[in-house]
């Protein structure tokens, strides 16, 4: 693997590039032993770096050069130095040509970086250093190229072949072969290269812009998934009007090509014109994917379409700047998702994910800020915080900006930099710019890592007719031990009185209300914000949709937290409260449970969530949101020390009570979403979703109770469901249940009827990996061996790996350290031959100071173990190095 021990890399030495690369020719001849692959390079000095011509260093790895020319005079060895990672040249004039020849073996590439194949199909991924695996470059995206590309394969094999632009040749060879040539108009940095040569349908259809060009559109998959791509191919159609109508953005090259893959280290690519897709995130139909699943590809087509502007036309200057643009675009994702669907229901999926998720992250040996400062792997980096709390970062600023200046701003971005490689700064000057505002305090949300800490007070002067919020914000110590100087912390909030109502909010000083919900910029370590004409003891709503992702505390009291899941008018702070008010009652469980005590449950919980199912006005998908408990993950995060066993025991304590004592309530609610979705065919929409969601968070509570009639619906919802969502969940509630004979028999259903559609033999994995019955390791390591399991496959490893040790809680930390130790076998396993993977899997060790001193041990025993396995990839070392450091 490597030779050398790996390098960190710092921000503050970014330099421009010495040469540049204007027009990159190339040609891969592809074989079944290997490929060629031909570069012409037109070249020149980066003039902003000055005069002289120092060495050209190309980077390049795994690559076995045949030729090299420059300025069309062919070099010997002598003239070039060649090690493991670069090739190193002596350009003699300012402007010239390169010209090199290179053997690669994509067919043997288990990384999946660079140019590999996967179920017979050659296939590319350059982000965020692949492309110097297919040739000798300057792989940075700073250096942005006219691309030409000819594609020569064997016709039979590989009747498609594809690259990024336009196409404009194409023709037969020699020996069975034939080739096309792509041209993209458009300069890009050499990570949005694709290429694709295979046996591929699809499914056409055509897209008019706002200013009358018709765009074609296609889908390309293998041939048996050709009717699976209509869900894909509407969400395509969707996200292009929506740039256009909400951000003035409208596609610029004739054709848009989209190929979905089996093999793919993570979702999907946006490469210009030729995005690359794992599967799982372009195909879906109600037989075989369920809502989520629906939802996932709905969100991430959208993701990469929106690219083409905000990463494609505006790149990133150096790998640092990554969430310019994937804190941006996933800003942009969730718009679309949140117009297209429920906005208050998609902000609040998004904010438990990353409570659960990036509040973890930011507070473990990875952390690192939106903006890294240094980095050994950058596929390390392609992570929860750059995309989830970079988006939250651009959310901020929409807030802070509204929607008006907001869009003032983004206009102002892709005018001023169209074209261009460049800073998240360069993003926040551009808003600065558009408004006449000053963001520099705000900035630091780029470079401060870890999550702030938002303590508020409150005081009543019932006299004066004032009350007093007092912020005060703090931010633990993270890894990269930078001072944590104050963050510009957007708070919406309102006062409810006593019977609800908002109350008009008028800030001492100021002449007159602003509405009845506003945001307030706490900027100070710690700040007093006074309220006039308050006539009564407020109820605080604060951090409304959550709009700064900040852990907040304020003394709630149980029955406030009630009072405001009934009347906050707003809907995500609904949900919370009622999540606030589930986590302190089974904070209370989870105390019981370790000192030994019987659980006892405070009635509130049932009450609460009794009053929201029995309100037949609430949005359904509300309603299922509000019962579900705050997981595992999240009561893990939240705590000191977590205690494996006492939140496991807890929840699920918590869980039992609920479906006894709501019994008829649910049961009422199940029947009857059951038999309108009997009666309805399946439609993938926010409606049908929310009904769906409800009917089968029901059933999971029902289920609990192990009465026989809900035995009898889950087996008649999983035989007669004609969509995978009700299926699915009811295969899952039969997998969690002691009903030994029903689950057997529905999994070994299950399994038949879907032997042979891998993505859908996936979800058969995760439900079984996922159960928290005891024995899950064993249930694993068998699955392991299943015909279907293929460690080579990363879609697999996920389904049951990732499954098991990332939602698995109990089973994973077991505390003879058996999952640790599993899980560590594996990881030194697909280090071999999936950096990536490996580097992934392993982040559920990393969090090993969250526990107990025996299982600290356990984990970091484990840990180390994986540091002395010898020959580890860049990726993991950064990982387990960090993590123990
Ligand atoms: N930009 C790609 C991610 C590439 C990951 C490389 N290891 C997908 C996305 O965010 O749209
Ligand atoms: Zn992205």
């Amino acid at each position: 693997m490597r030779t050398e021990q790996p390098k960190m890399i710092y921000l503050k030495d970014y330099q421009a590039p010495e040469y540049l690369i204007d027009e990159t020719h190339l040609t891969f001849e592809l074989f079944e032993d290997h490929s060629l692959v031909h570069a012409q390079l037109v070249m020149r000095r980066n003039p902003a770096r000055g005069a002289g011509l120092p060495p050209l260093v190309l980077d390049g790895q795994q690559l076995e050069l045949l030729s090299v020319s420059l300025a069309d005079q062919p070099l010997s060895a002598d003239d070039y130095q060649l090690d493991d990672s670069h090739l190193t040249l002596h350009p003699t004039s300012a402007s010239f040509t390169l010209d090199t020849s290179v053997k690669i073996h994509p067919e043997s590439n288990t990384a999946l970086e660079g140019l590999y194949k996967s179920s017979g199909m050659f296939c590319t991924q350059c982000e965020a250093e692949g492309f110097r695996k297919i040739t000798y470059y300057l792989d940075r995206p700073d250096v942005m190229s006219k691309f030409t590309t000819t594609v020569v394969a064997e016709q039979h094999r590989y009747p498609v072949l594809l690259s990024n632009g336009n196409p404009i040749a194409s023709g037969p060879g020699e020996d069975g072969r034939h080739w096309a040539t792509w041209e993209d108009p458009f300069m890009k940095p050499a990570y949005l290269f694709a290429l694709v040569a295979g046996d591929l349908w699809c499914v056409e259809d055509s897209f008019r812009t706002q200013s009358g060009r018709d765009v074609a559109l296609r889908i390309y998959v293998e041939p048996e998934n050709i009717d699976k791509c209509q869900h894909a191919m509407n969400s395509l159609k969707k996200s292009m009007r929506w740039d256009e109508e909400t951000y003035g953005r409208e596609y610029d090259l004739d054709i848009f090509m989209i190929v979905a893959v089996n093999d793919f280290n993570m979702g999907a690519m946006e490469n210009k014109g030729l995005n690359i897709f794992n599967s799982s995130a372009v195909l879906a139909r109600a037989e075989t994917a369920t809502d989520a699943a629906h939802q996932r590809v709905e969100a991430i087509v959208a993701h990469e379409y929106f690219h083409n502007w905000s990463g494609n036309r505006v790149t990133c200057r150096d790998w640092f700047q990554l969430s310019l643009k994937e804190g941006f675009t996933v800003f942009r994702d969730a718009g679309f998702s949140s117009d297209m669907n429920s906005r208050t229901v998609k902000r609040i999926q998004d904010v438990a994910y990353l409570r659960t998720h990036q509040f973890a992250e930011d507070a473990g040996p990875m952390a690192h800020a939106v903006r890294p400062e240094s980095f050994i792997e950058i596929s390390n980096f392609y992570t929860l915080t750059v995309y989830e709390k970079g988006s939250e970062v651009v959310g901020m600023i929409h807030t802070l900006l509204g929607a008006e200046g907001f869009r003032k701003g983004s206009d102002l971005y892709f005018e001023r930099h169209d074209g261009q490689a460049v800073t998240c700064d360069d993003f926040v000057k551009a808003m600065e710019d558009a408004n006449g505002v000053d963001l520099t305090q705000f900035k630091r949300w780029y470079s401060q890592a870890g999550t702030p800490r938002l303590a508020v007070s409150e005081s009543y002067d019932a006299a004066a007719k004032t009350y007093s919020l007092t912020f005060r914000q703090s931010c633990p110590q993270t890894p990269d031990k930078v001072e944590k100087l104050p963050f510009v912390i957007p708070v919406e909030l309102g006062l409810l009185d006593s019977k609800g109502a908002g109350m008009a909010l008028r800030l001492s000083g100021e002449n007159a209300a602003q509405g009845t919900s506003r945001v307030i910029s706490v900027t100070e370590a710690e700040q007093t914000f006074t309220f006039v004409d308050i006539t009564e003891q407020p109820l605080p709503s604060l951090l409304r949709g959550f709009s700064a992702p900040v852990k907040l505390s304020f003394p709630y009291s149980r029955d406030q937290l009630m009072f405001l899941m009934q009347h906050d008018s707003d809907g995500f702070n609904r949900w919370d409260a009622g999540q606030q008010l589930a986590v302190q009652v089974l904070q209370e469980l989870i105390a019981q449970h370790q000192q030994g005590q019987a659980l006892v449950m405070d009635e509130r919980l049932v009450t609460a969530l009794g009053t929201v199912l029995a309100d037949d006005s609430l949005d359904q998908a509300m309603v299922a949101e509000m019962l579900s408990l705050p997981g595992e993950a999240y009561l893990t995060e939240i705590s000191e020390v977590a205690d494996v066993e006492a939140i496991h025991a807890a929840r699920e304590f918590a869980r039992q009570q609920l479906a006894d004592s709501l019994f008829d309530a649910l049961w009422k609610r199940y029947q009857t979403n059951r038999s309108v979705s009997k009666a309805t065919a399946y439609v993938a929409e926010s409606e049908h979703f929310a009904r769906r969601a409800l009917q089968n968070i029901a059933l999971s509570y029902l289920m609990l109770t192990h009465k026989p009639e809900v035995l009898a619906a889950a087996i008649e919802q999983f035989d007669s469901a004609d969509n995978m969502t009700e299926r699915l969940t009811a295969l899952a509630v039969l997998v969690n249940s002691p009903f030994e004979a029903e689950k057997a028999q529905a999994l070994a259903v299950f399994a038949e009827n879907f032997k042979d559609n891998a993505l859908v033999m996936d979800q058969w994995f995760s439900v079984q990996a996922g159960s928290p019955l005891p024995g899950g390791l064993e249930r694993v390591k068998a699955l392991m061996q299943h015909p279907a399991f293929n460690l080579k496959n990363p879609n697999k490893v996920r389904a049951l790996v990732g499954a098991f040790a990332g939602q698995n809680l109990i089973n994973f930390h077991a505390a003879d350290g058996s999952g640790y130790r599993f899980l560590a076998d594996l990881v030194i396993q697909l280090n071999g031959f999936n950096p990536q993977i490996a580097s992934r899997q392993l982040a559920p060790l990393t969090r090993w100071r969250k526990y107990d001193s025996a299982r600290q041990a356990l984990m970091k025993g484990e840990l180390e173990r994986i540091r002395a396995s010898g020959d580890l990839s860049s990726d993991v070392f950064e990982v387990v190095s960090k993590s123990l450091a």
